[in-house]
């Protein structure tokens, strides 16, 4: 068990306790999360839960358990709560929200601390989440590190704070302050804690010296108990505050309902604090047991679960331990390699990017210039920081350079004659064991790890645009690449912060196969049969969608699309009509937003989407020569159709075993391709709808449009057994 502190300071009149110090020290609660030692006066209580110190029902009963003990001791004078590891609490145990709490409730944990004769402080250090802030925020006293987070994230897992965060919030901040930091998830530093009112003070060095001579001074000046609850709140919401705020965070709540039950518990704060916190704790309720807090609660999970590999025994895992990153080369200085690039420099590795033209290299420079520039002037960065990450980014024509690097990643031209070259050359350069990626999107990674003598160090790294600020990496496995390459290609990613799929080398990996065989495909099949992509667009995104397929087409650029198509054909064909609207379109240079005409019509300097009959017309004659029919679509069939047709590519892919667990799949739709993360991901989304309906629908849909709506064998095999993606999952582990 490890242990808050140490060292010990000194008391007034330490002696006086000395006697039960004995009895008290060392002290572990029937629980194993929580300690108990004896520094005097002061009875010092540690959360040791890792990894992230969370509370669970254990940690309750060891704080229930521990105060009530302390109580008894008439040599105590003052409680000091802290944490082991790094940081004080990460909040409610997640994992335990789909059982009923149990004894002793946060309630009970909360009351217990506010009612306690003695005093009770607590010292936050790295994080304060959630249930970890609401338990600080039920002891009388704070003291918080200068850069500790302090936050209430519980909407972005679609619930209200339940453990009295409502109401003490409003009553330490104001409902004003507390009505954000609750609609915007967002935590706030120590020293923005200081300043609002949540602690009492702020350690400019060592917590623990902080804490201990903060507790002294409680001691020293009998400050005494000073419950939260017994506050007034300063301030009251009107309905005008409420939805200005409600507007401020209307963009990321898009879809959302939770918002509006977090307003009608921050609201009741200004009743007595005994019937705030039961309608706290009834909307708390409603919010856990609803649809939204499941689908995020479950993406919560999915993208922890994503970045391990299933089947993989704790032993081999250990074996599979990766080598330290520090070097990473970059072959290609176009616009992925420089955004790359940036990814690496902002996780404070060092870079050395290779282009064969020293013009590319220079290009390069400029668009980190530009771009970085920009992110200062948002305030996203400081310059000084700005010039560290350029400064970690240099650039050669010479290949041998890279020699030394810990990893290289490719993301030259996609032509797989170039690439095999680069590889070949990569493989007699780079020391074996030194993995070698490739950011292909199209092609073949089992080729290129044939173009080399130790195909087993070869991976895909599929990042996505822009490649510094997207959240995916599809990290694609060939049968050759070995358990450590994986792991070492996990540590990159988690490096840089990116959420982390494995897939499997099929056409187009997870996200694009079924995007371009599934949603997407959907979307211009119903454009053929009649709809508009105005229609289109709006549907899915009134669905909640961040942004339609066309709108996306049209700012990515068609000509991308068209070109990524026909590097896939050349591993796959697909029988027309396949994108025949958006290859048109780049056919007569409407590319999108930088040609000023693509699916839509862009005024000179604008990105308004304007409907452009000219394509109405294009689309028209496409249809006729292929002797569709055009008629009116409902917005609902839209939907209806884009979503089954991509769970139905969801389920062939898991099939294929492309994707190990459905949940990856969700972790890749929520976090790269704009599907509301309220939602779920498609497979999640599946489940919801039920496999047996689901089913019905695409048998139905298979029976009008025929061959590419045929029904993924696995979903006649899950409905056949009553089964769902999630139970699936569940017994994925251990295929
Ligand atoms: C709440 O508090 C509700 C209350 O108001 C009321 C209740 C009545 N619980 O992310 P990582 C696990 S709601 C259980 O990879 P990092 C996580 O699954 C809560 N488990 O590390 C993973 O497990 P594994 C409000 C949790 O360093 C391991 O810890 N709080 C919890 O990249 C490491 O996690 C939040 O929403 C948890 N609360 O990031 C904060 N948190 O190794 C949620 C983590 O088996 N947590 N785990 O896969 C986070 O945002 C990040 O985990 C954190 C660390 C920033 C803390």
């Amino acid at each position: 068990m490890r242990k808050c502190i140490q060292n010990d300071v000194q008391y007034t009149e330490p002696e006086t306790f000395l006697s039960y110090a004995n009895e008290m020290s060392g002290y572990t609660a029937e629980s194993s999360t929580v300690t108990f030692d004896l520094l005097g006066p002061l009875g010092l209580i540690c959360i040791d839960n890792p990894p992230v110190n969370a509370i669970s029902h254990s940690v309750r009963q060891g704080l229930v358990d521990t105060i009530a003990l302390a109580e008894k001791n008439p040599s105590i004078k003052v409680l000091l709560i802290m944490s082991s590891g790094a940081m004080f609490s990460a909040g409610a145990d997640i994992s335990e929200f789909d059982h009923p709490q149990g004894e002793p409730s946060f309630q009970k944990v909360q009351s217990t601390i506010e009612s306690s004769p003695l005093p009770v402080v607590a010292a936050i250090h790295g994080l304060a989440l959630g249930g970890g802030l609401e338990l600080a925020m039920a002891c009388h006293y704070r003291v918080a590190q200068k850069n500790a987070k302090l936050g209430m994230p519980e909407i972005t897992l679609g619930i209200i704070p339940g453990a009295g965060g409502t109401q003490r919030l409003p009553r330490l901040i104001g409902a004003r302050a507390a009505l954000d930091m609750i609609l915007s998830g967002t935590p706030i530093s120590g020293l923005d804690a200081e300043a609002k009112g949540l602690v009492n003070e702020v350690a400019e060095g060592d917590l623990r010296e902080a804490a201990l001579s903060f507790c002294k001074h409680v001691v020293d000046m009998q400050l005494g108990p000073r419950p939260t609850c017994n506050r007034p709140v300063n301030d009251e919401l009107d309905e005008t505050e409420i939805n200005s705020a409600l507007l401020r965070h209307a963009r990321a709540l898009r879809g959302r309902t939770t918002q509006n039950l977090a307003v009608e518990a921050i609201k009741a704060a200004s009743l007595p604090f005994s019937q705030g916190i039961v309608i706290e704790a009834a909307l708390a309720q409603h919010s856990l047991a609803s649809r939204e807090s499941q689908a995020l609660r479950h993406v919560f999970f999915a993208e922890r679960e994503s970045a391990k590999l299933p089947g993989l025994s704790s032993a081999d895992a250990k074996q599979a331990q990766p080598p330290a990153i520090r070097r990473i080369a970059i072959i290609g200085a176009g616009t992925m390699g420089s955004g790359i690039a940036m990814a690496c420099a902002d996780a404070d590795l060092e870079v050395l990017i290779h282009d064969n033209d020293p013009a590319a290299l220079s290009r390069s420079r400029e668009f980190l210039h530009t771009t970085y520039a920009s992110s200062v002037k948002r305030g996203r960065i400081t310059e000084s920081v700005a010039d560290e990450r350029i400064q970690r980014i240099r650039s050669t024509t010479a290949l041998a350079d890279i020699a030394d690097a810990d990893l290289v990643i490719e993301a030259v031209f996609e032509d797989m004659d170039l690439k095999k070259e680069v590889f070949s050359k990569l493989d007699s350069l780079v020391p074996p064991g030194h993995l070698l990626a490739s950011n292909t999107s199209t092609l073949s990674v089992t080729e290129l790890a044939r173009a080399t003598a130790h195909p087993e160090r070869v991976l895909g790294l599929h990042f996505f645009v822009p490649a510094h600020a997207s959240k995916l990496l599809e990290i694609v496995r060939t049968g050759y690449t070995s358990l450590e390459s994986l792991s070492t290609a996990f540590r990159v990613a988690k490096l840089l912060k990116k959420v982390a799929v494995v897939s499997g080398d099929g056409f187009g990996f997870i996200g694009n196969r079924m995007m371009l065989d599934g949603y997407w495909r959907e979307a211009e099949q119903l454009l053929l049969e009649g709809a508009t992509p105005e229609q289109v667009d709006n549907a899915l995104e009134n669905f909640g969608f961040a942004m339609g397929p066309q709108r996306v087409t049209d700012m990515g650029g068609n000509d991308v699309g068209t070109k990524a198509r026909a590097q896939l054909f050349k591993r796959e064909s697909r029988p027309d009509p396949y994108f025949v609207i958006a290859d048109r379109l780049t056919e007569i240079g409407r590319l999108g937003q930088k040609t000023g005409r693509g699916f839509y019509r862009y005024e000179s300097g604008s990105r308004e989407a304007v409907p452009d009959p000219e394509v109405i017309s294009l689309i028209e004659k496409l249809a006729s020569e292929r002797g569709i029919l055009r008629r009116e679509i409902s917005d609902q069939e839209i939907v209806e159709r884009c979503m089954l047709s991509l769970i139905n590519v969801g389920a062939m892919v898991l099939e294929e075993k492309s994707a190990a667990r459905a949940a990856d799949i969700d972790v890749v739709w929520t976090s790269g391709y704009g599907f509301p993360r309220h939602l779920g991901g498609p497979m999640f989304y599946a489940d919801t709808l039920g496999l047996p309906h689901v089913l019905e629908r695409i048998r139905h849909y298979y029976g009008k449009l025929g061959h590419y709506w045929r029904p993924a064998a696995l979903f006649e095999r899950l409905v056949g057994t009553q089964s769902s993606f999630e139970k699936w999952d569940e017994t994925s582990a251990s295929r």
